[in-house]
């Protein structure tokens, strides 16, 4: 049984990033419990940014859980990243995620690596950047595993990234350098630039997919691009999926009616034997 969540963001500056909601948690998270979400996932400035008590009381008030969260603002917002040619920023980075993992850990939602895998820089040597990558996922699915979590790889599109853009890569990268309790994140929208077929694609990982980002061919809500959400859905069900579809998508036309959107197509595409619309 796959699950829904929305994205939250509590980071104003980046407001116009694919998040669907942007409110303060106290007025997100009802929200999203009333639209019909079974979770949320955040997108914070850093770990220390939410009050974990406060998080844990909305979170136990609304019944709703935590999907997961984000570490995009390490690089956005702090310039960190992994694979950095300067060993100060590799490390800031991966204090930076070790926080993340532990704020995450106390809901039992993985943190994710995304941006924060950075690129191959120049004057850097590709093996060398994919070996810093590989190094800090071991220590960080360490981490994770110590607190109970697993660890989150998304592989992102080549404008974003120039390591590795499809899940059978991510596949391999984990598989050779022998990484455990690293689950790869399926993010419909830079696999509809990067992949040959989602489907195969999808069925290929199998069970190395451990979190979905749930969004049209555009970033818009699913159903406001020409993404073959159907196919998509059917091959998470193929694989026996039964975690979450994400909505990092954009707050498009507005977050009320993007939530609003996601939910009806989650529940379409999602509903057995039934034809998917969306
Ligand atoms: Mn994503």
């Amino acid at each position: 049984m796959m699950k829904s969540c929305v994205t939250i963001s509590l980071v104003p500056t980046l407001r116009k990033g694919p998040w669907i909601f942007w409110d303060d948690l106290e007025v997100s998270i009802p929200k999203a419990k009333r639209v019909g979400f079974d979770a949320v996932e955040l997108f914070t400035a850093s770990a220390d940014a939410v009050d974990a008590d406060g998080l844990a009381e909305l979170l136990a008030t609304e019944r709703i859980g935590l999907a997961a969260v984000g570490t995009g603002a390490g690089k956005v917002l702090h310039g960190l990243s992994l694979t950095s040619a300067d060993a100060d920023v590799r490390r800031q980075a991966h204090e930076y995620i070790t926080a993340m993992i532990d704020f995450g850990a106390r809901f039992g939602a993985p943190a994710i690596i995304g941006s924060m895998q950075g690129n191959v820089e120049k004057d850097v040597e590709r093996a060398q950047a994919f070996a810093w990558l590989t190094g800090s996922l071991r220590t960080l699915a360490e981490h994770a595993a110590a607190c109970n979590v697993t660890l989150i790889y998304e592989l992102l599109n080549r404008y974003e990234t120039n390591l590795i853009n499809r899940l059978a890569d991510g596949v391999t990268l984990l598989e050779e350098a022998g990484i455990t309790n690293v689950k790869l994140l399926a993010d419909l929208f830079h696999m509809n630039i990067e992949e040959v077929s989602i489907g195969d694609a999808i069925r290929n990982a199998g069970g190395q997919i451990g979190h979905v980002h749930f969004a049209d061919s555009n970033r818009r809500p699913v159903g406001n691009g020409h993404m073959d959400i159907k196919s998509a859905v059917a091959a998470l069900g193929d694989i026996g999926y039964s975690g979450y579809l994400s909505a990092e998508a954009l707050p498009w036309p507005d977050p009320n009616r993007a939530a609003e959107q996601t939910m009806r197509a989650f529940q379409e595409c999602t509903r057995s034997n039934s034809e998917c619309s969306a």
